[in-house]
């Protein structure tokens, strides 16, 4: 087969909430097959450094601060791309924050603010992007969900709801744009190692949890997502619309 196949020589990518974590090693991977970066953060001087660590891999790299929440920010910033003609050919929706309280004790001010950066801006930021896609025949567009998007777990609410949402948007996504040769996907990452799970990554007992739930026996590594991202973003899925896939060890799969 050829890797060719597998290639995203030509193509930019959008990355929202990629100045570290599962965005940063999913903007690598991406730019290490081939794509033009376009990375986003809300702290311009952690995008920055982020933005210098790969243009020093010798990736062409432009850094967009704004805050995915922020509707007239999103519309800007594609407005800003647009008149530098930069097309995004890929987006992956991959801001999101943690929130772990019980409900019973959760204020809706922390609720609406997590299901608003987890879902609603992969709404509006890939609403902004399938508007430019559309009339140019093609586009990837790659959520992140999560193994929440599928499983509950006490006192994460909100980013459960939302990734449940994801997984449905991404179908939405389908419904409306696979006709314009559109492919809408998503990934769900499992118990991964991350600065967002580094509190439960020091908690011995939620450790313990996590290697003993999860069949492969370990937490994940955000870099062990880059091949199903690839993949998603490149020509090897232009016949695959509406799906999850888990990067989870096994852990949706098995009681
Ligand atoms: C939690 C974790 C999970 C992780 C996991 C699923 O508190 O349970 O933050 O929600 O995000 O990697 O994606």
């Amino acid at each position: 087969m050829s890797t060719q196949l597998f290639s995203l020589a030509g193509k930019t990518a959008l990355v929202t909430g990629s100045s570290r974590g599962l965005g940063f090693a999913i903007a690598e991977g991406l730019a290490a097959a081939g794509a033009r970066l376009v990375i986003n953060g809300v702290d311009a001087a952690r995008l920055d450094a982020a933005a210098a660590a790969l243009r020093a891999k010798g990736y062409t790299v432009d850094a967009h601060a704004f805050d995915v929440c922020d509707e007239a920010a999103v519309v800007a910033a594609f407005e800003q791309l647009d008149a530098a003609g930069i097309a995004v050919d890929i987006l992956v929706n991959n801001a999101g924050v943690q929130f772990r309280k019980p409900m019973v004790d959760l204020a809706t001010e922390d609720w609406q603010r997590v299901i608003d950066t987890n879902l609603t801006s992969a709404f509006v930021v890939g609403r902004e992007a399938a508007r430019r896609m559309i009339p140019r025949g093609h586009g990837k567009i790659i959520n992140i969900g999560s193994l929440t998007s599928e499983l509950a777990r006490a006192t994460v609410a909100p980013y459960t709801v939302a990734k449940g949402g994801i997984k449905m948007l991404t179908r939405a996504m389908t419904a409306e744009w696979a006709s314009h040769n559109i492919q809408a996907n998503a990934i769900g990452p499992g118990y991964m190692l991350t600065d967002m799970n580094q509190a439960l990554i020091d908690n011995p007992s939620f450790d313990a949890w996590v290697k003993g739930r999860t069949p492969a026996g370990r937490w994940g590594k955000p870099e062990e997502l880059i091949g199903t991202a690839v993949f998603l973003a490149s020509g090897a899925s232009n016949y695959v619309s509406g799906q999850i896939i888990f990067v989870d060890g096994g852990m949706v799969s098995v009681l």
